[in-house]
């Protein structure tokens, strides 16, 4: 099946893809802004840890003791060598415990999606929407099973702009500009459900109720991955969701449910 360069951001797997997938929430941007900050640290590391040994190596050896006699037992060199690594893993956490501390923040949600992993596909489901009270009554639940959509069953003609192993029978559908709690558990196995583009990694345990808060920036197509090798079919359980404005959200709901 050929991959057509459709959307104009990258939210789907590329051909010879490098960077990270384009970010959709607050959270992704942050992960991917402190990749670039990370980079740079290691960079200037790698530099400076290379050119010291280069310049050891080359400078000092067992006939050449003239320079490295002139600073023996530097307590200068030695406050500096230590406090320098010191300082800069400072640097490194303080980013990093702030975006850990980000994730885990839950702003009152309006809608809760509860994905339940099975081996080896997604069911959702989501019943509490916010000013219908709907929780009890199991008729007002949308659930969704999704199933990897196998090549065969795309038609021939109408093939194009489908992903390889990672569209599913069904999209779940999902607001943008919406607070939204993700419950993610498991009826069997581990599995963990996985969107790159929104910055989620969630393990979906048996006997466990897992949370995260997203709230989705804008609109389109995105797609994951189980990501916890959960059986012979681990590659085989795709995520895709389709994100509209929440205004057309509340009128599929409408129209489905009441
Ligand atoms: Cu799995």
């Amino acid at each position: 099946m050929r991959i057509e360069k459709i959307f104009f951001l990258c939210d789907a797997p590329e051909f010879a893809q490098l960077r990270l997938q384009d970010p959709s929430t607050t959270t992704m941007e942050g992960l991917i802004a402190f990749n670039k900050h990370l980079l740079f640290v290691m960079t200037i590391i790698v530099v400076l840890v290379g050119w010291l040994l280069f310049a050891t190596i080359s400078n000092y050896d067992e006939f050449n003791t003239q320079k490295s006699q002139s600073f023996f037992h530097s307590n200068a060199l030695e406050i500096v060598w230590t406090s320098l690594p010191a300082l800069t893993l400072l640097n490194l956490a303080s980013p990093s415990f702030t975006l850990l501390y980000s994730m885990d923040e839950i702003s009152t949600p309006e809608i809760s999606v509860k994905i339940i992993g099975h081996q080896w596909y997604w069911s959702y489901e989501i019943s509490d929407f916010d000013t219908m009270a709907t929780c009890m009554d199991s008729d007002k639940t949308l659930k969704y099973t999704c199933y990897l959509l196998t090549e065969e069953s795309i038609s021939q003609k109408n093939y194009l702009g489908f992903f390889r192993l990672l569209e599913t029978n069904k999209r779940v559908l999902l607001p943008s500009n919406t607070h939204l709690r993700l419950l993610v558990t498991s009826v069997d196995v581990l599995h963990s459900w996985a969107i790159p583009s929104f910055g989620v990694k969630v393990d979906a345990c048996p006997g466990r109720l897992n949370q995260v808060n997203v709230f989705l920036k804008r609109i389109g197509m995105f797609f994951g991955q189980c990501s916890e090798i959960c059986g012979v079919n681990h590659g085989f359980m795709p995520i895709a969701l389709l994100v509209v404005p929440s205004i057309q959200y509340h009128y599929f709901v409408v129209s489905k449910l009441f």
